[in-house]
């Protein structure tokens, strides 16, 4: 990658000018397509000056995520092995669902640093500001029929949960379907999206937020009594891209775990980590809200609530309050 290369140039000359001859002669191309690669890592975030005569000088690496980071930190084969990176897009999602469109492979993911119309479930909105958050589309391509597509967000959850866990130290609960809690508060928000035909799945975009670096007072108004991040908790600044690599791993683990195995070790795996099953809940669906005791989880992924007149309930989508 010419880009990583140009990188490497600037580290070898922390605050200094290298000309551009220099480095066409040290990559071996063109003045025109280092000027390419400075421009998109500018794109990226980074803070390149030139000056005429003297060269670029890299001047800040911005606040952005460095996909090379992340790359070094794999032990994956193929999940993250192909990185689309954003300094700042609308959302991650809607570029992963074109990529997937164009065919990209599968574990290709797509990450920004920001992004300005962040997708929640139901045409909510998620708030990731730049700098302080992780915003992440993983492209997958199982061969399943749609109606298992939903094991897939618990297997995320499971692996985000696994990866903070040895990441950071921090043991975190899941709550159906698609929220991971620390401390009662929100700290990860999944999107599992698809593209499918009626029986046969093309493929399944997981798209996973995480608060990582902001303070309490950085939340927008909108979520600040419901939100956390691992900064709050931890006390310290958490290393976004090595995170990053530990979710792909886990995730890449689980994955092959559940395309061998299928379900049944995962769903083990996410009740050892729920605290939205053997409890009573209130679980709003679309139609109505309904109060009872959840048994737990189907190997469909669907969560089971016995109401107070012993009557169980197959919950396929709902928001759940503990
Ligand atoms: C979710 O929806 O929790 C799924 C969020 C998925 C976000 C990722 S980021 C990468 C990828 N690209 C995208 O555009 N989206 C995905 P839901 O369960 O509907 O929860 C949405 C609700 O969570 C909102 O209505 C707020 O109340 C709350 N919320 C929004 N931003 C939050 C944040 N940063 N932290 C905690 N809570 C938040």
């Amino acid at each position: 990658m010419l880009k990583e290369e140009l990188l490497k140039v600037f580290a070898e000359h922390p605050g200094e000018f290298v000309s551009g001859e220099k480095i066409s002669q040290k990559l071996g191309c063109s003045r025109t397509a280092i000027w390419k690669h400075i421009d998109e890592l500018r794109k990226n975030g980074y803070q390149l000056e030139s000056a005429p005569r003297k060269g670029y000088r890299l001047v800040s690496k911005g606040d952005g995520i460095q996909p090379h980071e992340v790359k070094v930190a794999l032990k994956t084969n193929r999940f993250g092995s192909e990185i689309t990176y954003f300094n700042e897009i609308e959302s991650t999602q809607t570029v992963a669902h074109e990529l997937s469109h164009k065919g990209v492979k599968e574990g290709h993911v797509v990450i920004a640093n920001e992004q300005t119309a962040g997708k929640g479930r139901l045409g909510r909105k998620w708030y990731s500001k730049s700098g302080t958050s992780v915003s992440m589309s993983i492209i997958l391509r199982p061969e399943l029929p749609p109606q298992q597509t939903p094991q897939l967000t618990l297997l995320a959850a499971v692996a985000v949960v696994r990866a903070i866990k040895s990441n950071v130290g921090i043991s975190c609960d899941i709550k159906w379907p698609n929220d991971i809690l620390l401390n009662g508060k929100k700290l990860v928000g999944i999107l599992t999206e698809m593209q499918a035909d009626p029986d046969v799945v093309h493929s399944i975009i997981i798209g996973i937020g995480l608060n990582v670096n902001q303070d309490s007072s950085e939340f927008d108004d909108e979520i600040k009594e419901v939100a956390t991040s691992l900064r709050i908790v931890k006390g310290r600044v958490i290393e976004r891209a090595q995170l990053i690599a530990a979710i792909l791993n886990e995730l890449e683990t689980l994955y092959d775990l559940y395309l061998e195995e299928g379900f049944k070790p995962i769903k083990s795996l996410w009740e050892a980590n729920s605290i939205s099953v053997g409890t009573y809940i209130y679980a709003r669906t679309m139609r109505e809200v309904i109060y009872g005791f959840a048994k737990g989880i189907t190997d469909d992924g669907v969560l089971l609530v016995e109401d107070q007149q012993g009557v169980t309930h197959k919950i396929y989508s709902a928001d759940i309050e503990i």
